[in-house]
C-alpha cells in the first residue's frame, strides 16, 4: 500500500516538473525577466517573418486542441458510460464490421485536417523565403564562430561581434535587413525568437534570412544547435534602433579606432602583446581575424557573446583569465603581469 502510494506521488512530481518544463519552453512561463539570459517569448513576434510563424503554430494549436478535446472527451466518456459494474456478464458486446459511412468519415476528415496545415505551412514557408530584398533593405552577413557571433556589414565596411545593430522597420518604409549565414567552424544555428525562426549556420554555405523588427530594442537570441560546451554563452544581441541612430551608430563603426596620446605607451603595450595574433584594431598593427574585432570594443553593452557587461573589471577579469568565465573557450589566458593588464585595459578602454 505504502509502495502504491509513494509511486503515486512519484508519478504527480514528474507530471508537476514536465509542466513546468514544457511551460518553460514555450516561453510562456518567464516574463521578460532582466538579463542576459532572458527568454525571449515565442508569442510576441515583432517582425514580418516571426509574426507569420507564430500565426501558423497558433491555428496548428487550436486545432490540435479541437481533436484532443474530441477525442479526449468521447474517451472519458465511453470510461465512464461503459465501465464495469457489478452484475455484468462477460460476454462480448456486438461486433460492428465494414460501416463504409464511419470509416470514410474518419479517412476524410484528418485528410483534410493535414491538407489544410500543409497549404497554411506552405503558404508561410514561401511567403518567408522568397521575400525579395527592396532597393532599401541592409545587407549583413553573420559567421558563427565557436563560441561567439561576428557581423559584416560589407557594403558599409564594418565588422564588430555580439551586437548586431538594425534599423527599425516599422511605419509606411519598411527597412528589412537581410543576413546572409555562414560558419567559420562548425554548425550554428542563429535564432531570435522574437524577429524570426531558426536558421541552420552551416560551415560552406550561406544560408538566408531576414527581419524587420517593427520594434526598437535589445532583442536576445541564442545559437540554437548544439556546437560544443560554450554553447549555451554563445548569445546574439538584435539592437534595433531608429534610423537616425542607427545612421550615428553606422558613422561611428566606419571610422579607424580612436588614437589617444595619452594613452600611446598604453597602445604599445597592447601591440606587443599576441593579442594582435587574433583581434584586429583598425588602424593599428593588429589585424587579427581569428577573434572578434576590438576596433570599437567600448561601444558594446558585453563582452564575450553576452557573458559579461562590459565594465573595466569584466574586460580586466577577461583578458585576465577567460577560462576561467567561459571554460573551454578558444582565447587562450595571456598570463600578463599585473601592469601589463592595466595597460592593456587601459588601451582598450579607448576604443570607443
Ligand atoms: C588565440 C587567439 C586569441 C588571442 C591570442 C587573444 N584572444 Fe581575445 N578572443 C579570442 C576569441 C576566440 C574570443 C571570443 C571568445 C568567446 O566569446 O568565446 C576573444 C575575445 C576577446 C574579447 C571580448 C570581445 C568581445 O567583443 O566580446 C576581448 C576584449 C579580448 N578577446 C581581448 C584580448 C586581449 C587583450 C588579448 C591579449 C592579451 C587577447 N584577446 C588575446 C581569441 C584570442
Ligand atoms: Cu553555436
Amino acid at each position: 500500500m505504502r509502495g502504491i502510494r509513494r509511486e503515486a506521488k512519484r508519478q504527480e512530481q514528474m507530471i508537476r516538473r514536465l509542466t513546468v518544463l514544457t511551460m518553460v519552453c514555450a516561453g510562456v512561463a518567464l516574463p521578460d525577466a532582466p538579463g542576459a539570459h532572458r527568454i525571449e517569448n515565442i508569442f510576441r513576434p515583432l517582425s514580418t517573418p516571426a509574426r507569420e510563424i507564430s500565426d501558423v503554430s497558433i491555428l496548428a494549436v487550436i486545432i490540435c486542441a479541437v481533436i484532443f478535446t474530441v477525442v479526449a472527451g468521447l474517451l472519458t466518456y465511453a470510461i465512464i458510460r461503459y465501465r464495469r459494474r457489478p452484475g455484468d456478464n462477460d460476454a462480448e458486446p456486438p461486433q460492428v464490421y465494414g460501416s463504409n459511412q464511419i470509416e470514410a468519415a474518419w479517412t476524410v476528415i484528418p485528410l483534410l485536417i493535414v491538407f489544410v496545415l500543409i497549404m497554411v505551412s506552405a503558404r508561410v514557408i514561401a511567403s518567408v523565403q522568397n521575400a525579395k530584398p527592396p532597393a532599401n533593405a541592409l545587407h549583413a552577413t553573420v559567421i558563427g564562430h565557436q563560441w561567439w557571433w561576428e557581423f559584416r556589414y560589407p557594403s558599409l565596411g564594418i565588422t564588430t561581434a555580439d551586437e548586431l545593430h538594425v534599423p527599425l522597420s516599422g511605419g509606411a518604409q519598411p527597412e528589412p535587413t537581410f543576413l546572409k549565414l555562414e560558419s567559420a567552424d562548425v554548425a550554428h544555428s542563429f535564432w531570435v525568437p522574437r524577429l524570426n525562426g531558426k536558421t541552420d549556420v552551416i560551415p560552406n554555405r550561406a544560408n538566408e534570412m531576414w527581419i524587420d523588427p517593427h520594434e526598437a530594442g535589445d532583442f536576445i537570441g541564442n545559437c540554437a544547435e548544439y556546437c560544443g560546451t560554450q554553447h549555451a554563452n554563445m548569445l546574439i544581441h538584435v539592437i534595433v534602433q531608429p534610423k537616425p541612430e542607427f545612421d550615428k551608430w553606422v558613422a561611428e563603426q566606419r571610422l579607424p579606432a580612436v588614437d589617444n596620446p595619452a594613452v600611446a605607451a598604453d597602445k604599445q603595450a597592447f601591440l606587443s602583446v599576441s593579442c594582435v595574433n587574433c583581434h584586429t584594431v583598425r588602424g593599428t598593427s593588429a589585424a587579427g581575424v581569428f577573434g572578434p574585432d576590438l576596433t570599437h570594443l567600448m561601444s558594446r553593452k558585453n563582452l564575450a557573446s553576452g557573458v559579461l557587461t562590459n565594465t573595466p573589471e569584466n574586460l580586466r577579469a577577461w583578458i585576465k583569465d577567460p577560462q576561467a568565465i567561459k571554460p573551454g573557450c578558444l582565447m587562450p589566458a595571456m598570463h600578463l603581469t599585473d601592469t601589463e593588464l592595466d595597460s592593456v585595459v587601459a588601451y582598450l578602454r579607448t576604443l570607443k
